[in-house]
């Protein structure tokens, strides 16, 4: 019997970064709690946080390659997956071109530091132009903003919580999500801080979130429209001559271009289609040029819509505009010790934009990716550079993208799949061969994207906790012998660690300070202080100047004024109600729905739905309904709600389980329905391509009772 150890990490599994403190003996785990001497999450953690030791022990997760014959999965060797996976992507290729192999990259990828460092590694290996992931369902619009307006893709303006005075929060519920595009453990208690240091936060949705429930003020919004509300406060700005453009202003061009545009959206005429009148909007603007220090803050709900690009740049305009970019308590940037930014900003990879369209539907490519929305397309669509092959990574697009049958039909039509995941899942089940990483407590890590979207300039190492079986691989292993193979080049020996040593030692701080010896020497992590002004010395655009109206956002408003200024009156009876998603904090996208730890209790996949609907729809809570879009139906339990706005309806994302062949065990309680059976991958934000999840069109039947 060993005594009770204790290891510190930083917990993985969403994007707040928490510091863990873990309780363990003879390879058990005895207790999982926040770690108070983290400089960061100061000992926040949430439900999930447990779950990683389910996921440690869970007999349904894979650790061994698998390999599918018909319906029939058999483990094999991992000498004899990598040879097959290579045999036939590489005959795929030379029947068809390199890209008839296409590849989607999930969200935990960005958690993952082995999959940031060696992932890109092999996907280059495979020489394809046809690349997906979960960017262009998620924060596309901010990557594009960042690109036009500072020069590089993840220069991400962050919201400085600790220090504003006022937060205007646009389709985002931290509450629930802890945070994202902003690394903000603890969300709950800085927001109360604001309010006790005497200023406010003010939340605009379609549905009274946890996150609405706590603000100053909540303002109901329908999908979609947030663009209109930006643009209307803009206006105030400069109707009111409110501009204030702070220390920046020898740094900032077309702020003419911006008034001009704006001329046409005042706020008695955007007052109309919004639904919320003049004078709110015109008071929201005046509270965030008046505050000490304000900051707009525009998410998901913002991103995932059709004027999602415009939504993204507006909310950066407005933040500059009142003099609260790169300042303290307004949107500000970080610099971490492994410095991304600056590092690819050095070597002139700041990310490119519509470099060349997609073939099916001439969308646009993003740092060498094209929109999900149109992956199933490119299976489909017969003809030259058709998809033929797909590799999954950490992702599950059958429940994640729009139009789970169109998916289900595409990945069902392929000639090969691999899938680097560790469930037989929703997606993986039409894989050939599932190679399954180790992963959590399995690994070590160190944060590379989310310190660089933080509050707080903090580094912290976590070293492995368990060590892997001999047949066990990282992700990192698996994407380098994969890349061997294809590239014929052999294994550099290079490992996570040697690349992070070697980052933090070339990073912007002390080498003494911050390297990979002196992280493991503060297993709580390094605090390297508060966010600074430093946007002068990050800018990347061509004349290091701020690029305040890119072409293409101005070009869309004409979308957009066509959108809301020239269309009939009239509601669409066909489709009367408006689809939105609800983030829960007991599960993570489409996974982890297999721990009970987390799933007992009630049904959580139900349709939420206002008090007037349901009287008029004649319907109680419980019953089921039938969901219906112009894509598909889905059939689901109706809990009435006074938080939804009237005419909107809400079903969380990542349900839709309980399919044939599934190793992932989930409750045939929390199975639930797959809200992207519904939503349309027609149905996008045309400037950046990214997915609208927000403001699908739908219909709802009740059954006879
Ligand atoms: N309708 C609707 N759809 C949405 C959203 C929404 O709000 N509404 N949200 C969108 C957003 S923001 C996102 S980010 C996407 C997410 O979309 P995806 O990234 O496609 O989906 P996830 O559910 O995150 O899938 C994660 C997969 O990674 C696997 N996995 C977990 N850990 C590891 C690991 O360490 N290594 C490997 N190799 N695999 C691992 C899991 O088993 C799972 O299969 O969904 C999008 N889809
Ligand atoms: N527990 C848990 N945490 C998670 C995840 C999870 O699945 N579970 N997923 C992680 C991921 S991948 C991400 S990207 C983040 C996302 O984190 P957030 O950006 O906070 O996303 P959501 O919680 O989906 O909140 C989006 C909000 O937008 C509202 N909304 C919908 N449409 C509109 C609209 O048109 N306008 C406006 N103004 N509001 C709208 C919704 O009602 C919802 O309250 O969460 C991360 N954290
Ligand atoms: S909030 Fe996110 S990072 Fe923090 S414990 Fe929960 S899942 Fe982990
Ligand atoms: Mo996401």
């Amino acid at each position: 019997m060993s005594n009770i150890a204790i290891h510190h990490r930083t917990c993985n599994l969403c994007e707040a970064m928490c510091g863990l403190e873990i309780q363990h003996q003879n390879g058990e785990i005895i207790s999982i709690k926040g770690d108070k001497n983290d400089p960061l999450s100061r000992g926040h953690i949430c439900p999930k946080a447990v779950a990683l030791q389910d996921i440690y022990q869970d007999p349904d997760r894979l650790k061994t390659p698998m390999k599918r014959t018909g319906d029939t999965w058999e483990e094999i060797s991992w000498e004899q997956a990598y040879e097959e996976v290579y045999v036939n992507l590489k005959n795929i290729q030379q029947a068809y071109g390199n890209n008839a192999v296409g590849v989607y990259q999930g969200n935990p990828n960005v958690h993952n530091m082995g999959s940031m460092m060696f992932g890109p590694t092999f996907v280059r290996s495979l020489n394809t132009k046809n690349r997906f992931s979960a960017t262009s369902a998620d924060q596309l619009p901010h990557q594009v903003a960042s690109l036009l307006m500072l020069g590089h893709v993840l220069l991400t303006p962050i919201p400085d919580i600790d220090r504003t005075d006022f937060m205007l929060i646009i389709g985002a519920n931290p509450l629930v999500s802890n945070g994202s595009m902003m690394t903000c453990p603890d969300f709950a208690k800085r927001l109360k801080a604001i309010q006790k240091r005497g200023g406010k936060f003010i939340v605009i949705d379609p549905r009274r979130t946890e996150t609405a429930d706590k603000a100053d003020e909540h303002i109901f919004i329908r999908p979609g429209q947030d663009a209109l509300l930006l643009l209307g406060m803009i206006h105030t700005i400069f109707a009111e001559k409110l501009v204030d453009l702070g220390h920046l202003k020898d740094v900032i061009d077309e702020v003419e271009i911006v008034k001009d545009t704006v001329q046409n959206f005042s706020p008695e005429k955007v007052e109309k289609p919004l639904g919320i009148t003049a004078e709110k909007i015109k008071s929201l603007a005046r509270e965030m040029a008046n505050a000490n220090s304000a900051v707009c803050y525009a998410r998901m709900g913002a991103s995932t819509q059709i004027f999602g690009g415009i939504c993204q740049w507006l909310t950066n305009v407005l933040n500059i505009l009142t003099g609260n970019f790169d300042r303290e308590g307004g949107a500000m940037f970080t610099l971490p010790a492994f410095d991304h930014v600056g590092m690819t900003t050095m070597q002139g990879k700041g990310g490119s934009f519509g470099r060349r369209r997609s073939r099916v539907r001439n969308l646009p490519e993003f740092s060498g990716e094209f929109p999900v929305a149109t992956m199933a397309e490119e299976i489909l669509t017969e003809g030259e550079g058709q998809i033929k092959a797909m590799v999954t990574i950490a992702g599950n697009p059958l429940l994640s993208v729009p139009n789970g049958q169109q998916l289900e039909k595409a990945f069902s039509g392929l000639e090969y799949m691999v899938a680097i995941d560790i469930y037989l899942n929703e997606t993986t089940r039409h894989a050939n061969i599932i190679l399954p990483p180790a992963t959590g407590l399995e690994t070590s890590h160190y944060d590379l994207i989310f310190n660089v979207l933080a509050i707080r300039n903090t580094a912290k190492y976590s070293p492995a906790l368990f060590k892997i079986k001999e047949n066990q691989r990282y992700d990192w292993q698996i994407f380098k012998a994969l890349a061997t193979k294809f590239t014929g080049r052999p294994d550099d020996g290079m490992t996570p660690e040697m690349m992070l040593d070697y980052a933090l030692k070339n990073g912007p701080y002390k080498k003494e300070d911050v390297d990979l010896k002196s992280l493991k020497a503060n297993p709580n992590g390094i605090d390297l202080g508060e966010l600074k002004p430093i946007l002068k010395h990050r800018l990347n655009t061509k004349n290091r100047h701020i690029q305040l109206a890119p072409e293409i956002f101005v070009n869309d408003l004409k979308r957009l004024e066509k959108t809301f200024f020239q269309k009939e009156e009239a509601t669409d009876n066909d489709f009367p109600f408006d689809l939105i998603g609800r983030r829960q904090l007991r599960g993570n996208n489409s996974w982890m729905h297999n721990v009970n730890r987390l799933m007992r209790g009630r049904n959580r996949c139900t349709l939420l739905l206002s008090p007037e609907d349901a009287i008029d729809l004649s319907v109680q809570n419980g019953q089921k309904v039938k969901v219906e879009s112009s894509v598909g139906s889905v059939e689901i339990e109706v809990e009435i709600s006074d938080e939804m706005m009237p005419k909107v309806v809400s079903i969380p994302h990542g349900f839709g389980h309980g399919k044939k062949g599934i190793q992932m065990e989930v409750a045939e309680a929390n199975a639930g329905v797959n809200i992207n059976d519904l939503t349309d991958e027609q149905l996008i934000d045309e400037v950046t391509g990214n997915v609208a999840f927000s403001g699908v069109k739908v219909n709802i039947h009740s059954f006879p009772q």
